[in-house]
């Protein structure tokens, strides 16, 4: 299999967890967000949707979108499962994943962020209240639902699943933009745990190939 990511996108992130988590082998190949590569033709052509990640099966099978490519894996690869197959889990770990990957993902996406400063002129300050406000109003509702219905040291459990999948990489970007989290224990003791296991080890920005210092 192939992999365009790059070292820091979260959902690049996301995939590089479920890959590991399910022991699957991959080539990189880093793809530079920061100098616009993600809109160079020779990749838009691969992946219209002019970001990362995308995966390229080993019959060439191309396929753009983090969860789509994760839902692919979790069918394809079915073990471990990070898509539970009971309703009511299934349910339940969908609901955190699309609040993360729906909900406070794309309103602070690199192009958006962008957008505000070079297209409407806003200030590194607003940019910054932008990013914390939208932080803040997604993981207020991670944290409750994850009261609501967590147990275990993941989010659902003591296996993770695509919630910690969509969580982990959401946090990190939180934390590198210097959002305060002090208000979510339990989302960052799943945060602290997961990160102790080798796969999201393995998937972390820090151990990509692409790594910019
Ligand atoms: N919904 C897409 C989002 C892909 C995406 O936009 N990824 C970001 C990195 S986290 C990116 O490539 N941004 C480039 C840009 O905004 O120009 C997914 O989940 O794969």
């Amino acid at each position: 299999m192939q992999l365009y990511s790059f070292f820091n996108s979260s959902t690049s992130y996301r995939v590089r967890i479920a890959l590991a988590l399910k022991g699957l082998a991959y080539d990189y190949h880093g793809v530079n967000i920061r100098v616009g590569e993600q809109r160079e033709p020779e990749y838009v052509a691969k992946n219209p949707g002019k970001g990362v990640p995308l995966l390229v099966e080993n019959d060439g099978t191309m396929i753009s979108q983090s969860m789509a490519i994760i839902s692919y894996l979790d069918e394809r690869y079915p073990e471990p499962r990070l898509i539970p197959t009971d309703l009511i889990e299934k349910t339940r770990v969908l609901e955190i994943a699309n609040l993360i990957a729906c909900d406070m993902h794309p309103v602070n996406n690199l192009r958006i962020l962008g957008y505000l400063t070079k297209r409407l002129g806003v200030s590194d300050e607003d940019k910054s209240g932008w990013y914390n406000h939208w932080i803040k109003e997604g993981f207020d509702a991670v944290e409750a639902l994850l009261e609501r219905y967590g147990h275990g040291r993941c989010c659902f459990g003591d296996e993770p699943t695509l919630a910690d999948v969509c969580l982990v990489p959401q946090v990190g970007n939180a934390l590198r933009f210097g959002c305060d989290l002090s208000g979510y224990p339990r989302l960052m003791a799943i945060y602290e745990y997961c990160l102790t296991l080798p796969a999201f080890e393995q998937a972390a920005p820090a151990n990509q190939p692409d790594l910019i210092k």
